[in-house]
């Protein structure tokens, strides 16, 4: 039994995330935990939101909510969302949690400490009449470049040029409309990642087994043009973390908080401590998963998140650890997921083009979503949801072969020798060939999951229904039954031996129809298959089950069509 620490990228509290969001990070990162559960090893699965910076600001201004308000607000709703999707975090924290302030004043005293912070004197909008500096985004005026009167000082959204907020003509505050602004000095803390550069660079080429969409990305910020940059990890802002020297007051740091960025990895750990919090422990059980010096020596940390998040993991996360000179665990795998896009284009938040994972649950349970994301998951590439795959997918591969496997064996058995598992016969050289196949392939699953190659890894899950269906189909006990009734015992004995098995192997995929599978049979076994053979037999004959209701509907053209039209865009 192995230890294994697995964090997904913690969700914006902006809003309620799309399906891209979720196949990027907290899916997959399920995925991995529940099958690491399931081989029998020790998992600590942690996600959160991620609750500080301008876009929590803007969202709670929109709600006409307080920030803190509509934070708690909003965190309520992700977990009962991501709840009702089946993840499975052994914790689901808040990046604004008291120990997420304490753990992040805490690393940016020992960076400090430690000569890697330095103090920038910088010159910033000031917004008189609304009595703050103004981020950026707060900014907006008209594009120097194309007109648009609505461009933000960070870009225009009409013509995608990059800005600077003084490049806007006639500059006004997004807060206020004001326009009586002024530039004026402001100082903030810069993480000195230039000087840990040699340091990531050497522990980034020991990674030898990454995936290169994650190297990649981190070769190309380390190296490209004038390299790594220092970065700024505070901000003129009133909600976030205040900055501090641990628990010092930090001179002339008077009124600023530090970066939504610096803050937000650091969480993982702090949620990791809020679990343990919940639970009544004491600290050295949240310890034994973080610190080098406390156990963490043989946990195995894995991490998953969307590939814009990358350079945030491999460069200033571990500059964070690594600056502060602890004992901390540092990531020991990277995996990242291109996009998804929507029919043709991109999900888009703020036009509410495309599926958010509220809108998914309202249509159809979460199984039929979470196959489809998973056994498309934009590893290679990006991928594409179109309402056709979809539909295809959840009729072919759950209704047609696992469901109606499951559908069909139990009836038969029902019929024919009643809702409990038929005694007689022996396997013979058909249930043997299954078997091998079985064994085969169920290894092949395993490795597939072991190296997180989420396609592969449905696609081999779908193949080891396959074999079931095959199976039947050759054996026909309802042919069987007329001549030899003890050998479709033994046949139907083994299908529902199978059911059993497939709910265990599919649990990690699609969980509430692996419990109505268990249930059904009527069993709590939920042992791995070490063995096929074993396995086989884990239901005796005499062992009563139900016929479950049906496991996959269906999904109608009226139904797909009808859905396509109605996520087209626009939400508010
Ligand atoms: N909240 C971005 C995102 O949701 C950001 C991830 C933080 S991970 C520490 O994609
Ligand atoms: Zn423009």
């Amino acid at each position: 039994m192995a230890r294994h620490l697995i964090t997904s990228a913690i969700p914006y509290i902006n809003g309620i995330k799309h399906l891209g969001n979720l196949v990027g990070s907290q899916l997959p990162a399920d995925l991995f935990a529940r099958y690491l559960r399931g081989r029998g090893h020790e998992v600590m699965f942690i996600c959160a939101t991620d609750e500080h910076g301008t876009p929590a600001e803007l969202a709670a201004a929109k709600a006409g909510q307080p920030v803190a308000v509509f934070c708690a607000q909003m965190h309520e709703t992700q977990a009962d969302i991501a709840r009702r999707f089946g993840l499975s975090f052994d914790h689901f924290g808040r990046s604004s949690s008291q120990r997420n302030h304490v753990l992040t004043q805490h690393f940016a005293g020992k960076l400090d400490e430690n000569g890697y912070i330095a103090e920038v004197e910088e010159s910033q909008v000031y917004s008189i009449d609304d009595g703050r500096f103004l981020p950026d985004r707060y900014i907006e005026g008209t594009c120097p470049n194309c007109g648009y009167d609505k461009a933000r000082g960070d870009q225009c959204e009409n013509c995608t040029k990059q800005l600077d907020p003084t490049d806007l003509i006639e500059p006004r505050s997004a807060i206020s409309g004001s326009t009586n602004l002024e530039v004026r000095a402001t100082k903030h803390l810069y993480l000195r990642q230039r000087a840990l550069k040699d340091r990531i660079a050497e522990w980034i080429d020991s990674k030898t087994d990454w995936p290169i969409l994650t190297t990649s990305i981190a070769r190309k910020w380390l190296n490209d043009g004038d390299g790594l940059q220092d970065r700024g990890i505070t901000r003129d802002l009133d909600w976030g973390i205040p900055v501090k020297k641990g628990d010092q007051p930090w001179p002339g740091m008077e009124g600023k908080v530090f970066y939504v960025w610096f803050d937000a990895p650091i969480e993982y750990i702090a949620a990791t401590a809020e679990g343990t919090d919940a639970h009544g422990l004491p600290d050295s059980a949240w310890r034994r998963w973080w610190r080098l010096d406390e156990g963490a020596g043989d946990v195995t940390y894995t991490q998953f998140m969307g590939k814009d998040n990358v350079p945030f993991h491999t460069l200033s996360f571990p500059a964070t650890i690594i600056g502060s000179g602890e004992p901390w665990k540092l990531v020991d795998y990277i995996k990242s997921f291109n996009y998804l896009t929507y029919d043709g284009g991109q999900f888009s938040t703020s036009q509410g083009r495309g599926v958010f994972m509220d809108q998914a649950l309202s249509i159809l349970p979460a199984d039929y979503w979470r196959w489809w994301l998973l056994s498309h998951a934009p590893e290679s590439g990006d991928s594409e949801f179109t309402w056709d795959n979809f539909q295809q997918s959840v009729n072919k591969d759950l209704a047609d072969v696992l469901g109606n496997f499951v559908s069909r064996i139990t009836k038969f058995c029902r019929s024919k020798f009643g809702e409990v598992i038929p005694e007689g016969g022996s396997y013979g050289p058909e249930e043997e060939a299954l078997t091998q196949a079985l064994t085969t392939r169920i290894r092949a699953y395993e490795g597939f999951m072991d190296g997180m190659e989420v396609r592969k890894s449905a696609a081999e899950l779908r193949a080891i229904w396959v074999l079931g269906n095959e199976y039947l189909q050759a054996a026909a006990p309802w042919s069987t039954f007329k001549t030899d009734p003890e050998k479709a015992a033994m046949q139907v004995r083994l299908g529902l031996n199978l059911i059993r098995l497939y709910a265990v192997l599919s649990a990690p995929f699609i969980p509430f129809a692996s419990d109505a599978m268990l249930d059904a049979m009527r069993t709590g076994n939920r042992d791995w298959p070490k063995d096929a053979r074993t396995a086989l037999d884990a239901l005796p004959a005499g062992h009563a089950f139900t016929v479950p209701d049906v496991l996959f509907a269906k999904i109608t053209d009226e139904s797909r069509d009808e859905w396509q039209d109605r996520f087209k865009g626009i939400r508010d």
